[in-house]
């Protein structure tokens, strides 16, 4: 007879039926007739977490015992997973069997996958492309592993009240997280504060002594990342600050008793919330305790994982490559150094060239604004030793700055890793670049922009480390997961091979564009993915969406850069029309707005706001007779996105040329056939390049167009002269029609562009309305639109994070891939 199946491993789906009601049982404690949908859900995510850790066990132990090949550190302060249950299952090839397990048990696995309350440990972009990495790196088989901070709050909750944006906590641990394993053994101290001083030691050489004023304990989470077709997993290492000691009951008094429950507070106020970007960090202490503490805890892991694999330290970088993301995680050049020299004894030079070898670095950001510099009294008061070792790291290479350059006498002013104004800063960036052995954008323009401006004086002293990598979305998650419609679409077209080779195979779909029955099921699926959000927008909005409109989205973090309001200019001129002209022919639309503002960003609120408002205005307006509705969805995140990108017809990448680094929801909107609407900025350009123009929506400035302008004074106002469209739509804004009246309401936002316009919005305005009529012309005739929708999806190949992994792997990592 043959073995009865291991009941943790067996994934027919008898086995899982048994496996979830044992679960159900014996994880959760209820019987099946009084379990809650959140039972079902521990239940299937224990079923499905058992059927992920052999190939997790192997992970571990190849990355633990395997000295020959190099394993990936990506250090990242955001990994923004999202809900792991779809994908997981996903992954393992379990879905359907699972979702037939459970309908023979009366439960529905969609709804129970709904569930899943999603861990928003990033703001956006950053965090959600670490994410992605992790996907394609477990499965291209790269041995990997993340380093990050567990946020107990992640990015805040965004519900919408009378209009205006509210933030809430979230609570994403109020269950426990069942793809977590707390390990106890993983633990490191991580000093801060404090003073330094030189000690002999026994040896009689001088070292440096650091007394910290408070030590933490930083505990590892892992979370598997299993990769597609489930062989191979990784490892996502999230740390959480702790006091060192709970408690000491046996010496304390009721003042030492009150004053380590303090302590203890303190210690995990370290990693209790994930800052929002595009908040100023000036006087943010915590931020650069949080910084620090996940990047000690991870090189203390890795020097412990290189330690016991039994190689020399000075080899360590042919255990690690570690890529900086961003440069949040770049205090890790001078804690490298202060571990290898201060706590084993290197030399310096070995040393530094040991961490040069190590460490490569990925800048996201073309706005001089967001790139981080510490003031430096902060930065002395928390790491007073490693400002002291960023100090000599500067002199030796702004020595060598000017022995290269003696004819160039500012130079080392403008490289040196301290900003020399007062007050002064370090500048993070200089020393992730100056530690590091590559440093890359993320979009071909924003790495030319990079040499050419941002870090112009860096990459022309060093011009060899500079590269680009252009930015990739997994299109596991990010179609086969979120648009089963148009999958299904795809791989009775040309099988499922797609999903793990999609640059070589997607493009297969480009001879079925002119195919009619190809298209009758390409729009097919369309219209039943526009059916769902239309559902979500009536049950949670209460605004009633027509299937058959153009479905014209911008779902992203509200930020002036990225042009919200261009858009809403626009919504307003076409309801102007509308209005004016009650039987003119119009292709209707439904407008849709989704994203966060920083909490404390001003602007980016009013324009919230305004969206709702004109929404308010629009929606229930007869004469436009539901042609023209527009729709602000609350709480964008990874799960919204899940439901909105595969519903798009036309997609709204606007941001003024020369400032979006790269964008990856444009990627995401265009794997699911939306065809873009977009600026020559960050990755459009590419994607542009590779669909064809003909099959892109393109207006406004270029940015050495933009740079012309402002060199040679912009004025606003001037838009307004030959635009009376722009003018009446700003008079109407300001005048209070979408404020129920309150002139003065909007009047920030208002005096904003006409006086100042910092991202040229209204210099934008009259290219994007002409290429909007354009868009609408092109929608009416359906199949000219369904062969643009299939053409983007068979060209856009290259824009699988795959992809992206492969050259990291290839040109910066120098580590074997398939
Ligand atoms: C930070 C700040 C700080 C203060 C002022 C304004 C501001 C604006 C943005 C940021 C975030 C910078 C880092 C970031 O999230 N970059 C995004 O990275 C994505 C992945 O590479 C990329 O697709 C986006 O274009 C880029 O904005």
């Amino acid at each position: 007879t043959a073995a009865s199946p291991d009941p943790r491993t067996d994934c027919s789906r008898e086995g899982l039926r048994k496996a979830v009601l044992d679960n159900l049982f014996y994880a959760t404690g209820h019987a099946q007739e009084n379990a809650a949908r959140g039972d079902w859900y521990t239940a299937v995510a224990y079923t499905v977490r058992d059927r992920m850790l052999k190939a997790w066990v192997q992970g571990i132990e190849r990355i633990a015992a395997d000295g020959d090949v190099r394993c990936v550190a990506y250090l990242s302060a955001e990994f923004l997973i999202g809900p792991q249950l779809g994908a997981n299952m996903l992954a393992l090839g379990i879905t359907e069997p699972m979702r037939e397990a459970l309908a023979s048990l009366g439960q529905d696995l969609d709804a129970i996958v709904f569930h899943e309350p999603e861990p928003g440990l990033g703001n956006g972009g950053l965090g959600r492309l670490a994410a992605c990495f992790m996907d394609s790196l477990a499965t291209l088989g790269v041995p990997a592993i993340g380093y990050g901070i567990r946020y107990e709050f992640g990015m805040f909750r965004q519900a919408i009240e009378d209009g205006a944006q509210v933030e809430l906590a979230d609570k994403w641990l109020r269950r426990p997280f069942p793809w977590e394993l707390p390990r106890g053994g993983q633990q490191y101290e991580v000093r801060l504060g404090g003073k330094t001083h030189m000690e002999t030691a026994p040896d009689g050489t001088l070292r440096v002594q650091w007394t910290p004023a408070k030590t933490v304990t930083a505990c590892a989470h892992d979370i598997p990342v299993v990769g597609h077709g489930g062989t191979h997993c990784n490892l996502l290492r999230l740390w959480r600050a702790e006091a060192v000691e709970a408690f000491d009951f046996s010496t304390f008094n009721a003042g030492e008793y009150f004053s380590s429950v303090h302590d203890k507070i303190f210690s995990e106020t370290i990693t209790k919330v994930l800052y929002p970007n595009d908040d100023p960090y000036q006087g943010k202490q915590l931020r650069l305790g949080q910084q620090y503490l996940f990047v000690s805890a991870s090189l203390q892991d890795m020097l412990h994982i290189h330690h016991s694999l039994g190689k020399p330290l000075e080899t360590f970088h042919t255990t690690f490559a570690i890529q900086l993301n961003d440069t949040h995680p770049a205090v890790a050049v001078a804690e490298l150094m202060r571990l290898l020299v201060d706590v084993h004894g290197m030399d310096w030079d070995t040393a530094w060239s040991v961490t040069t070898q190590t460490f490569a670095y990925t800048n996201h950001t073309l706005l001089p604004e967001a790139l981080e510099k510490w003031p430096l009294p902060l930065f002395a008061e928390v790491l007073p030793r490693h400002l002291e070792i960023v100090y000599e790291i500067n002199r030796r290479f702004l020595e060598s700055v000017t022995a290269a350059h003696p004819e160039d006498p500012d130079l080392a002013r403008r490289l040196s890793l301290i900003d020399e104004t007062s007050p002064r800063f370090v500048r993070m960036a200089h020393l992730a670049t100056v530690g590091s052995k590559a440093v890359n954008g993320v979009a071909a323009l924003h790495s030319e922009l990079l040499k050419r401006d941002v870090l112009g004086d860096l990459a022309a002293f060093f011009p060899e480390k500079f590269t680009n990598v252009t930015n990739g979305v997994t299109p596991r998650r990010w179609l086969a997961l979120c648009n089963p419609a148009l999958a299904a679409c795809i791989s009775n077209r040309i099988g499922t091979r797609w999903q793990d080779h999609f640059e070589e195979e997607i493009i297969r779909l480009e001879e079925f564009a002119d195919d009619p029955d190809f298209q009758a099921q390409w729009q097919a699926a369309k219209l039943t993915n526009k059916q769902r959000l239309t559902h979500l927008a009536k049950t949670i909005l209460r605004v009633e969406l027509d299937p058959a409109a153009l479905f014209d989205v911008q779902v992203k973090r509200i930020h002036e850069y990225k042009r919200q309001h261009l858009n809403v200019l626009r919504v307003i001129a076409l309801y102007n029309r509308l209005r004016r002209n009650p039987g003119m022919d119009f292709v209707p639309r439904a407008v849709i707005f989704g994203g966060k503002a920083a909490p404390a960003y001003y602007l980016a609120k009013q324009i919230i706001l305004l969206v709702n408002r004109v929404a308010e205005v629009v929606n229930t307006d007869p004469a436009v007779a539901g042609r023209l509705r527009v729709a602000f969805v609350p709480n964008f995140n990874v799960r919204s996105g899940q439901v909105i990108y595969p519903a798009a017809d036309l997609s709204q990448q606007i941001s003024l040329a020369g400032k979006e680094a790269s964008g990856t929801g444009n990627m995401k909107f265009g794997i699911n056939g939306a065809v873009t609407i977009g600026t020559l900025d960050g990755a459009n350009v590419e994607m542009r390049a590779c669909v064809g123009e003909e099959n892109f929506f393109l207006f406004g400035l270029t940015t050495d167009e933009v740079q012309a302008v402002q060199r040679a004074g912009y004025s606003p106002a001037a838009h307004l002269e030959g635009n009376p469209e722009l003018a009446e739509a700003l008079d109407q804004i300001r005048s209070g029609v979408f404020s129920r009246g309150d002139a003065g309401c909007f009047r920030p936002l208002v005096d904003n562009l006409l006086h100042r316009d910092e991202y040229l919005v209204l210099a934008d305005f009259a290219s994007y309305m002409d290429c909007q009529d354009r868009a609408a012309r092109t929608y009416a005739d359906p199949a000219a639109w369904t062969r643009m929708s299939i053409l983007n999806v068979a060209r856009l190949g290259m824009f699988s994070s795959d992809r992206s992994i492969r050259e990291y792997c290839r040109n910066i990592w120098n580590v074997p891939v398939e």
